[in-house]
């Protein structure tokens, strides 16, 4: 594990840990809940944002750590929806009690609710900032809605007990997949790549997300009725399909210059234990 690229996901995790906390100074019970619901996170995308703007960039500008904020905003609204009884039904995130457990349903729709709506509104000032984002909102709001993340949790919770391969792929190309793929075709359009270059940009992710939660399932003893590569297939064939997926990831990012930190977290993800 390369120790310099550690330290900058850590690095990049501290830096948007203070945006957050700087974001929250109300003392009112929808913002705790929103702070409370924010805490922890690993912050992949919000560095997948920030690592992508700086194959173009040395310096990250005070916009590029707001666009990162909302993108977080937006992963912790999903997760508090996602845990709701109506969907998965989880009483822990993030080594806690999940936002409706603590704060009861009725906060934890409102929760989920205003973190999109402030998440949204970031965005929109950020273009009025600098119009060059405009076009990486308009992206970003598309691949976690209607056809993208949205459409990935209703086949998740549609689906049939008898799905295949194929089924899967689309399902954790859509749920999770797709919100990486904004992460970094957003960061692309600021930086004004090329189509090709964007295009590489939406492959690496479209694997890294993919390679992201198959190990996900890896990591996961009981699966129960959840969707899981192990139902389709034993661990070690699963791991080799993982391995494969990590070759085609690298393939993407080493079109361009610069790219350690994205190269980095393809094994840092793909091998993570937690
Ligand atoms: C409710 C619209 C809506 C969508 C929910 C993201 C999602 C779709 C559901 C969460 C459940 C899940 C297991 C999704 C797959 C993606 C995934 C592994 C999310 C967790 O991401 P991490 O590990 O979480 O990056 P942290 O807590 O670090 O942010």
């Amino acid at each position: 594990m390369n120790k310099e690229y550690k330290e900058i996901f850590l690095q990049n995790k501290n830096l948007i840990d203070q945006e957050i906390a700087k974001y929250f100074n109300s003392e009112s019970k929808i913002e705790e809940a929103m702070l409370y619901s924010m805490e922890d996170g690993k912050r992949v995308r919000a560095t997948l944002f920030l690592e992508t703007r700086k194959l173009s960039l040395k310096e990250i500008s005070k916009n590029d750590f707001l666009f990162a904020l909302a993108i977080e905003m937006i992963q912790a609204y999903s997760l508090v929806h996602d845990d709701l009884p109506a969907m998965d039904d989880d009483d822990y995130r993030r080594g806690k009690e999940s936002v409706h457990k603590h704060f009861g349903e009725d906060l934890g729709i409102l929760t989920g609710d205003a973190l999109l709506n402030e998440a949204s509104k970031i965005i929109m000032e950020v273009s009025l900032n600098d119009p060059s984002y405009l076009s990486a909102g308009v992206y970003l709001l598309e691949k976690v809605g209607l056809s993208g993340m949205i459409e990935g949790q209703i086949l998740d919770l549609r689906r049939r007990n008898n799905y295949d391969k194929d089924f899967l792929i689309e399902v954790y190309d859509k749920k999770t997949a797709d919100f990486f793929k904004a992460c970094t075709v957003a960061a692309g359009l600021v930086n004004g790549f090329s189509d090709q270059e964007i295009m590489s940009l939406e492959n690496y992710a479209y694997y890294l997300g993919l390679g992201f939660q198959l190990q996900d399932d890896l990591l996961e003893e009981d699966y129960g009725d959840e969707i899981n590569i192990l139902s389709l297939m034993d661990y070690d064939h699963a791991k080799k399909w993982l391995d494969e997926i990590n070759e085609k990831c690298r393939s993407e990012i080493e079109k361009f210059d610069n790219n350690g930190m994205l190269s980095f977290l393809i094994e840092f993800l793909s091998k993570r234990e937690y």
